[in-house]
């Protein structure tokens, strides 16, 4: 069944076709195409077209699709069940696996999603502080939990709802907003809610308005300011957490914060979720604590096989630097393009995250992410899809990179992108 008949389908039973709506091509225009195999850096769409994938399911996809080590390991687990409703072998070296990469986590807690994950951490937040308000930054996006869909990033940016409808007013007042990499706004809000503030919580690299880093010394500010004020400090690396290094942003930038959320890669593909830290605070959590948070699948036996053997992976292969060369050499390949064809453009990059921003202007927060010319990125996106190159449908999303992408791949998707911006 082909792409369009497939849509249609969906079209009847599933608002706009899509489970999630940044997959829903709505803001670059079109309709989406279906996928019914990956492999490496691959995609077989319904339609048996072949492209090559610089989205990587969002993140989790680090050693390209269906690693043979990966999906070895979901059968292994298959082979004993799929779910058993009490605790397993796996969680506990899903555990000491993550404390082992992220030293910042003393005690760790497993869930079904990268949303459970911030939830919970704000929820634990303000259990452990006995303080209700949150600080977020404009254009970070932590999930779909209604406090923290308040100038929300990703699909909701996307979409032109980063407040979403359906949030009650009482709970956004709880959350305050401040622009990213702004030290003036940060002493603000803080001034503004003496003794309020629960925790702030930060994507340290955003990866959900685009891909933008923080500015030298940014982070530091952040975590003394929350220091200081007794917030507690959560750096939300479902993302970021074992691309960009083994122990994440918070490895790169030698910053301790008091709690991280966790998703994406430590699945292997499959649905998981995973928040940990101090654990003076993580020990307010039941059934030690009064702050509560459960979940039926948590610590599900075949995410967490399939989550731990990705790990392995990477302590085994240690790939980072590799993949910052090959994000390198799409960033080189893409300035070159334009400024070959006159083109004003910024290539944010880190190891195997970047992303493409239509503008003069150096990107640094949401409101210049902005300044973005989003309908010469869409012409962009379709140019490189055209030519068999997926990148994320969305003018405010990070493009990912996998080990699979060595070799043949990268030099296709330099010269296709190249290409595309040759005919915009
Ligand atoms: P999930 O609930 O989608 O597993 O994770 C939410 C989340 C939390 N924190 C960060 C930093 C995230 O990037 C995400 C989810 N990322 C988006 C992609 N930008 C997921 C894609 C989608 O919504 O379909």
């Amino acid at each position: 069944m082909s792409s369009s008949d497939l849509f249609a389908r969906a079209l009847q039973l599933i608002p706009g076709g899509v489970n999630s709506p940044v997959r829903a091509f709505r803001s670059v225009g079109g309709a989406p195409f279906f996928v019914k195999a990956a492999r490496g850096a691959t995609l077989v769409t319904a339609d048996d077209r072949e492209l090559i994938d610089f989205v990587c399911t969002w993140g989790p996809a680090i050693h390209g699709h269906n690693h043979p080590r990966i999906k070895a390991a979901i059968a292994d687990a298959l082979e004993r069940g799929t779910s058993f409703g009490t605790p397993n072998p796996y969680e506990v070296e899903m555990a000491e696996l993550i404390v082992k990469f992220v030293p910042s986590i003393q005690k760790v807690r497993m869930c079904n999603s990268g949303t459970e994950a911030t939830m919970s951490a704000i929820r634990l937040a303000r259990g452990f502080t006995k303080r209700d308000k949150i600080i977020k930054f404009a254009g970070c996006y932590h999930g779909h939990s209604d406090s923290l869909l308040v100038a929300a990033g990703s699909g909701a940016l996307t979409h032109g709802n980063p407040d979403s409808a359906g949030v009650p007013a009482a709970f956004a007042r709880e959350t305050v907003v401040v622009p990213y990499n702004d030290r003036a706004a940060l002493d603000a809000a803080f001034a503004a809610n003496p003794g309020q503030i629960a925790g702030v919580i930060i994507e340290a690299y955003c990866g959900n308005v685009g891909f933008i880093m923080p500015d030298a010394g940014y982070l530091q500010y952040l975590r003394d300011i929350t220091a200081k004020h007794g917030t507690v400090l959560i750096f939300d690396e479902v993302m970021t957490g074992f691309r960009l290094a083994k122990g994440g942003v918070q490895e790169l930038e030698k910053i301790t914060p008091d709690l991280t959320t966790l998703g994406k890669i430590i699945g292997g593909g499959l649905p998981v979720g995973a928040f940990g830290g101090r654990a003076d605070i993580m020990d307010c959590l039941a059934p030690l604590g009064p702050v509560y948070q459960a979940g039926t699948l948590s610590g599900n036996p075949l995410a967490m096989a399939a989550g731990i053997a990705g790990l392995r992976l990477l302590e085994e292969q240690n790939p980072y630097a590799r993949l910052d060369a090959l994000g390198r050499k799409l960033r080189d390949a893409v300035l070159a393009a334009c400024k070959a064809k006159g083109i004003a453009v910024q290539v944010p990059q880190c190891g195997s995250m970047f992303s493409i921003f239509f503008t003069p202007t150096p990107v640094r927060d949401y409101a210049t992410a902005l300044t973005g010319n989003k309908q010469l990125f869409n012409r962009f996106f379709h140019a490189c899809l055209a030519k068999g190159v997926y990148l994320a449908p969305s003018a405010y999303e990070a493009a990912f990179l996998s080990t699979a992408h060595e070799g043949p791949a990268i030099d296709r998707a330099c010269e296709i992108m190249s290409a595309a911006i040759a005919e915009l």
